[in-house]
């Protein structure tokens, strides 16, 4: 694997889930495939799971890690070609990736979106560039449009706690917030769990307010309904999160009915557990009484971060 940017760059869905849980059985299985070798990890934006599940993912097949927050301690990145950089910016992304790439056998890069042009987000610019200029397999830790370590332990992580011979009801549910933000863990998680639709592995429905449709991209093959309640009918897993508009991009529009999920709306569902991608802001996305309730999923799905990430970098190390 020369690049972990979407569910495109599985080739098994199946394959891959089953990969992650025998690492999880295994931790050390592969502690040697990894010596010697550095993974680089590149954050322009915050990150608590992502950074310390990728790095325990690393320690884990015996490879070294140097973190680089860009945002802090790095020079102010230029990403424009063909401009004096007479201004605020410092080095290109040009120098700057194909320096790392000196130093490092593989790459993660984190970069949120800016939420002002749609059109420059949605090219993925920034992850584009910094893959082609620093020569060596990158994994995106959250790109402007997508979150796919996230997405890939999210669909572990219902793999796992799914025993019935049925295929699993998954509701993508909005919920409110009072930030603007990407679209990016949506959008990816849409497009893996299509994907895992496709292959028979489960059932999906995305609900939102009007006003907040996901780019049609992510969501081929989805169910998409207005209404929460409508949704949470036979949910077997609801998955909770916060996106600002697409389509009056990046706005947070004005929404009437009840979107927080809460003891009375999960009651709807079919005993569904509860998921969420953290950070969480309590009683606003999220009620407490369902996060401290014994239908949350939360923690143990943070927890599969590693192996998601693990499976990730073993295949970036050269098995398969
Ligand atoms: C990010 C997002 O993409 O939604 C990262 C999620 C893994 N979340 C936030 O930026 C939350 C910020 C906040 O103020 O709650």
């Amino acid at each position: 694997m020369k690049q972990f940017f979407s569910v495109a760059d599985v080739v098994d869905l199946s394959e891959i889930v089953d990969e992650a849980l025998r690492l999880k059985q295994a931790p050390f299985a592969y502690e040697q495939l990894g010596k010697r070798k550095t993974l680089g990890l590149v954050f322009l934006n915050p990150s608590l799971r992502t950074r310390l599940s990728t790095q325990k993912a690393a320690m884990q097949l015996g490879m070294d890690v140097m973190v680089m927050n860009m945002d802090k301690d790095g020079w102010a990145l230029e990403t424009r070609d063909g401009v004096a950089m007479d201004g605020a910016t410092v080095e290109h992304i040009r120098e700057a990736a194909a320096v790392m790439g000196q130093y490092c056998d593989v790459l993660g890069i984190r970069s949120f979106p800016k939420l002002i042009d749609r059109d420059a987000d949605y090219s993925e610019d920034l992850f584009r560039k910094f893959s082609s200029y620093c020569g060596v397999p990158v994994i995106s830790l959250e790109s402007a449009t997508r979150h796919p370590l996230q997405s890939f332990a999210d669909l572990i992580t219902i793999h796992e706690h799914w025993r019935k011979p049925s295929i699993p009801k998954v509701v993508l549910a909005w919920a409110p917030h009072v930030k603007a933000l990407p679209q990016a863990v949506p959008n990816s998680f849409s497009e893996w769990m299509c994907r895992a639709q496709a292959a028979g592995m489960v059932d999906f429905t995305i609900a939102h307010p009007e006003g907040y449709a996901l780019s049609e991209v992510f969501t081929q093959g989805a169910a998409v309904v207005n209404s929460l309640d409508e949704a949470l009918i036979g949910a077997d897993f609801v998955y909770v999160k916060n996106w600002s508009s697409y389509d009056d991009y990046g706005q947070i529009l004005p929404v009437r009915e009840q979107w927080m999920l809460d003891n009375r709306k999960l009651a709807i569902t079919n005993n569904a557990k509860v998921m969420h991608c953290l950070p969480v802001r309590r009683d606003l996305e999220l009620a407490s009484e369902v996060l401290d309730g014994p239908q949350s999923l939360v923690i143990p799905e943070a927890g599969n971060r590693v192996w998601a990430a693990q499976a990730v970098l073993k295949r970036m190390l050269g098995e398969n």
